[in-house]
């Protein structure tokens, strides 16, 4: 029959999962303003740009349920001295505790779980609570950068650099005692993080990697197989033993600044915005994604309003890709063609 040899057609993204409709998804938005991970100004503005952009109305738009849980605040230090190199540890451990804290709210109420930054060092908060509400996580980790120096082999300092240190089970030993962050503890296997976009690795951390056995595929095997083999390799890794729920942490400074130059560290050769956006549509497909943090949007460090429009609508572009958009188009159920 027709539809018999329609559904045929529809071959799964990813032979593991089943296809999903693009509609019923419930999203529940955390705005993150934080910057203390990082010393440039404006990242805290991107909540607030990548609503105006009208995410709210465009998830809606494309049948998902929207709760937006509005923006957190969070405590000032007076004198949050560096504890060694590590700078802003007692802002940036307190802010993640907030953040850990609305996650697992957002998680208790049904949602997925959408955390808009602010810096990268929100991911600790955001996988802690996410994984505390819900228990094991696989992590796609989509950056320029691998986010992996322990307080130890930070050659900035900056926890933005440093998030997946303290949330990875093998790096515990690793971790010095740090103020306000004595609330975290480990809640991620290395064997479940897969990160997609590197292209700026440190020694260390690339050592770090290597040590772990983690799986990469950086620029190079985005070049080398194409961004759906990597999308599907991704899932066939991720769901090879056990189908956890899904933690996308995007940076959007994994996609290239040509398109999205208003953040902190860009990197030339990047991620097409084709490419960014296919990342999400395919993990969308999964049915598996539970939280997203789109974070290090910072409209400071555009040049030109262009710059700034670019980046914003790049990063809902992603989201709107994580809840079922498809760029073939989308319609509901429910659409009727008119009768004359
Ligand atoms: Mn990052």
């Amino acid at each position: 029959s027709r539809s018999r040899s329609l559904q045929q057609l529809a071959v799964p993204v990813c032979r593991h999962h089943r296809h999903l409709p693009p509609s019923g998804r419930s999203v529940g938005i955390i705005g993150a303003g934080f910057s203390k991970g990082q010393p440039r100004d404006g990242v805290e503005r991107g909540p607030d740009l990548i609503r105006a952009a009208g995410l709210r109305d465009k998830l809606q738009g494309q049948g998902c349920a929207v709760k937006d849980y509005g923006n957190l605040a969070f405590e000032e230090f007076a004198n949050d001295e560096p504890v060694g190199r590590v700078k802003n540890v007692r802002s940036v451990g307190s802010a993640n505790q907030r953040l850990s804290e609305a996650v697992q709210a957002v998680k208790r109420d049904g949602h997925t779980s959408v955390m808009l930054g602010g810096d990268h060092s929100l991911a600790i908060g955001s996988i802690h609570g996410h994984s505390a509400a819900v228990g094991e996580l696989s992590v796609v980790w989509v950056d320029a950068h691998a986010d992996i120096n322990t307080p130890l082999t930070s050659p900035t300092g900056n926890i933005h650099g440093q998030p997946l240190s303290y949330v990875l089970y093998e790096l515990q030993s690793k971790i010095p005692v740090l103020p306000n962050f004595s609330w975290i503890k480990p809640c991620v296997s290395a064997k479940d993080l897969v990160y997609i976009g590197l292209r700026d690795v440190d020694p260390s951390e690339h050592h770090l990697l290597k040590l772990l056995g983690v799986k990469v595929f950086s620029m190079t095997e985005v070049d080398q197989l194409g961004v759906s083999k990597v999308m599907e390799e991704t899932c066939d890794y991720l769901s090879a033993r056990v189908k956890k729920p899904i933690h996308l942490s995007y940076d959007i400074d994994a996609i290239d600044p040509s398109v999205t130059p208003a953040t902190g560290t860009p990197v030339v050769g990047g991620l097409s915005y084709r490419e960014g956006v296919y990342i999400s549509e395919h993990l969308s497909q999964t049915g598996l994604l539970s939280a997203v943090d789109l974070v290090e949007v910072n409209p400071l460090r555009g040049r030109t309003e262009q710059d700034v429009q670019s980046t914003v609508h790049t990063a809902v572009d992603v989201l709107l890709g994580c809840f079922g958009r498809r760029r073939e188009g989308n319609h509901s159920p429910s659409h009727r063609v008119p009768e004359p």
